[in-house]
């Protein structure tokens, strides 16, 4: 029996424990009522008289070496549990995780700061317009597709109430109450009613620039444009105009750019055409400039318009216009951050 009692004093010496759940179960193991010591105790009432002294005292000693010993690992779990809670008030607080700035905010940035080095300034409006600012005094005519209920949203059933379908109606608020030489770049949300896909939404964020004063030329237009691709597609940048129509400039184009992904030569991005259409442009028409009480035989001036999801798809590479829309983190943690 002494010989049981040092082996179970030796296995208590050597125990450690990482919880009060391992400290419990070590004194069920050793000093509950079906504890080791309770075998050994009850073992005792068979042990012969003349070693009944030794033995009982041993099987007292080990009792409460046990008991000391869960005391003492009692007292050190909650030692532990005291320290890491401990809070040192000195110490600086837990930075703040700043979000990422959106690629469209990062991109309309690079964009509206390219135009600011020429001498533009930003100008904003609202988003909520009348039929005269989006439509009329662009020269939309009266039958124009955009005039009808499925390509516009109306608020009400009011058709003077309507949500922008491009930002040029800001630069026609400009118009009314700035006098040439003006020169403003609009960025800003837009609206259209189109089935959304990867390609389409029924909102969307434009950028127009609109430049007035005596003797503005459509090479004016076009250096404005070459430099801006050159700045924010790289200095190898070539652009292309091709003819268009639109209510409120003529003439009109349409701009492409080289492409940037294989440098004009020719890959899926591009449709194996080396160009990519961006923009697009042209001098403002002599009505829109009469619209808006500017003398049209003292100015001329051109505009321009473009989608900021399109020219961030290009830089980003991003081929589905709804994650723009979605906030989903994974996408959003990919850009820059915002501070
Ligand atoms: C005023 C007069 C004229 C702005 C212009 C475009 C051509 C154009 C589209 C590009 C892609 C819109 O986002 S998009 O769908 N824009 O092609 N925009 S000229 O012309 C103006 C602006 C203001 C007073």
């Amino acid at each position: 029996m002494l010989d049981r009692i040092r082996e179970l004093q030796k296995e208590i010496e050597e125990r450690v424990v990482q919880s009060a759940e391992e400290l419990e179960e070590l004194r069920i193991k050793y000093l509950s009522k079906k504890g080791e010591i309770s075998k050994l105790i009850e073992d005792f009432r068979n042990v012969s008289a003349d070693q009944k002294k030794e033995i009982g005292a041993a099987v007292n000693t080990l009792k409460n070496f046990a008991l000391d010993k869960i005391r003492v690992l009692k007292e050190g779990l909650e030692e532990q549990t005291t320290e890491s809670r401990k809070i040192d008030l000195t110490l600086p607080g837990d930075p703040m995780k700043a979000g990422s700035r959106h690629p469209i905010s990062i991109v309309k940035n690079e964009m509206l700061d390219i135009f600011k080095r020429l001498g533009f300034v930003v100008s904003e409006g609202p988003e909520i317009e009348d039929d005269w600012h989006v439509f009329s005094a662009l020269n939309f005519p009266e039958e124009h597709p955009a005039r009808d209920m499925q390509d516009t949203f109306f608020i009400t059933r009011n058709p003077d109430v309507l949500l922008r379908t491009h930002t040029s109606s800001v630069q026609v608020h400009d118009m009314e109450t700035m006098q040439p030489p003006i020169r403003t770049v609009t960025p800003g949300r837009v609206f259209r009613n189109e089935a959304i896909s990867y390609r389409a939404h029924c909102m969307f964020h434009q950028i127009e620039g609109l430049y007035i004063d005596e003797n503005v030329s459509f090479a004016d237009l076009k250096q404005t444009l070459l430099f801006f691709a050159k700045e924010l597609f790289g200095e190898k940048t070539e652009i292309r105009m091709r003819p268009s129509y639109f209510p409120f400039t003529e003439p009109s184009a349409e701009v492409d750019v080289s492409c940037s992904i294989c440098g004009g030569k020719g890959c899926n991005v591009c449709k194996y055409t080396g160009w990519l259409e961006i923009l697009g442009c042209g001098m403002v028409d002599p009505n829109v400039l009469e619209a808006s009480g500017i003398d049209s035989k003292k100015y001329t001036g051109f505009a321009f318009g473009m989608g900021i999801e399109r020219i961030a798809m290009l830089k980003f590479g991003i081929n589905d216009l709804r994650l723009y829309f979605e906030n989903d983190v994974r996408f959003l943690n990919q850009f820059e951050a915002a501070n």
